[in-house]
């Protein structure tokens, strides 16, 4: 298809400085995979006889982004959800080898079909919640052929979906068995093998750390994130989710294209994430899965018009969430965004957040045409309601979905 006409929709283009940039009663024209106009419906410069469907009113907006997931794993951890219901915490069960290490045992015995497979069914449930980028790390193989394994099937995924795959380099997001007490070593090895060759082998878009007490401190990660710009990559860091270790101002000191997590942020340090032009992701299924209670400095992100972005941290353990949607009503009932804060946060924000926004993430002339068309017609139905999927037709760069 070359040309199509998204006539009589409502339009959440998300393209100001704030603010859904809602245009009612509009027309949207796809050309060539890429939004070649929108306006008035009564300015329509279209000739009849192109293709085009009438939507009555419905809400029309960018493709959903899912900026931070570690989708790709094997394994589930659902008898730790089980003992943290019985009184053991988060950092207790990673202390004791379980967490992140548990499913790194999983992952390094799963074959590339196997984590395919796997992977396939979450990603399914995200296509379906109208989304049409999303982020995927690596960080559960922690050794060389394990974490390009797992990239490969991150990529892989890209190519057998109509979705589009940015992947990231997490090889430091938990110290494997092999090194314990030998942190600064297995650092040499991230920085020396893994991500040389991952680079080389085309699988990296981006490199995250996860800065933290139970995985790396802040000068390990600023290790990681100098060996990423020493090669050209753009970095990011888990920071901030449990203690403050002041990871997110040390990577947004360096340009960080985001910092994820931040319920430890100090209100003080925003200014610094908005100097270095980082975008807060905030993580609110981590935050509801674990009953944590820090709140991230939303207020302090507002006031120094941080941008915020929303993901689902789909993970096995601190996130077993695979609903976009979900994810916005939770922004705003836990985190007190407005709905248009949380429709930014997963759809230009969350662009930004990946390098992306001059290609995707809002409704403007010249990008690519990754839509969503939902059975509502005002934008705060997506993050009011829970557990009904509006979704009605998306489109990936000019192309109806298929998969
Ligand atoms: N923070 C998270 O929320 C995930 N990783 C991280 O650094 C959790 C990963 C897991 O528990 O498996
Ligand atoms: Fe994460």
């Amino acid at each position: 298809m070359t040309r199509f006409l998204f006539d009589n929709v409502n339009l959440a283009c998300v393209d100001g400085a704030a603010g859904y940039g809602l245009r009612e009663a509009a027309a949207l024209l796809v050309e060539d995979g890429h939004i070649a106009w929108l306006g008035a419906r009564a300015d329509c410069p279209v000739e009849q006889g192109v293709e085009r469907q009438d939507f009555g009113g419905r809400l029309l907006t960018p493709g959903l982004i899912d900026c931070h997931t570690h989708l790709v794993y094997a394994g589930d951890r659902a008898s730790e959800f089980e003992q943290r219901l019985e009184g053991a915490s988060y950092t207790e069960i990673a202390a004791a080898g379980g967490g992140i290490l548990s499913t790194v045992t999983a992952t390094r015995a799963a074959s590339e079909a196997e984590l395919l497979a796997a992977a396939q069914q979450r990603l399914r449930a995200l296509l379906a919640d109208g989304v049409t980028t999303l982020e995927i790390k690596s960080g559960y193989g922690l050794d060389v052929d394990s974490e390009l394994k797992m990239l490969r099937v991150a990529r892989r995924l890209g190519e057998d979906f109509d979705v589009r795959v940015t992947t990231t380099f997490l090889g430091a997001h938990a110290l494997p068995p092999e090194y314990e007490g030998r942190a600064d070593d297995y650092i040499d090895l991230v920085c020396e093998q893994m991500l040389p060759r991952a680079q080389a082998e085309g699988l990296v878009d981006a490199v995250d750390v996860f800065i933290e007490s139970i995985a790396f401190s802040r000068e390990q990660g600023e290790r990681v994130l100098a060996a990423a710009q020493a090669l050209g990559l753009p970095i990011k860091a888990h920071a901030e989710q449990l203690s403050d270790l002041g990871g997110a101002v040390m990577a947004a000191g360096r340009g960080a294209l985001s910092v994820d997590h931040l319920e430890y942020l100090e209100a003080g340090d925003c200014g610094t994430l908005a100097a270095g032009g980082s975008v807060a992701v905030l993580l609110p299924g981590a935050f509801y899965v674990l009953g944590e209670t820090q709140l991230p400095p939303v207020d302090a992100l507002r006031e120094h018009g941080v941008p915020i972005a929303l993901a689902t941290d789909a993970n096995p353990g601190s996130s077993p969430i695979h609903s976009l949607q979900l994810i916005m009503n939770m922004a705003c009932t836990l985190f007190r965004l407005t709905p248009a804060e949380a429709l930014r946060g997963v759809t230009i924000n969350a662009a930004r957040a990946l390098g992306l926004e001059t290609e995707t993430g809002s409704l403007e002339v010249g990008k690519q045409a990754d839509l969503v068309v939902w059975d509502v017609t005002e934008p705060a139905m997506l993050s009011y309601r829970v557990g009904v999927n509006p979704r009605l037709a998306v489109m990936q760069g000019g192309e109806w979905r298929r998969s």
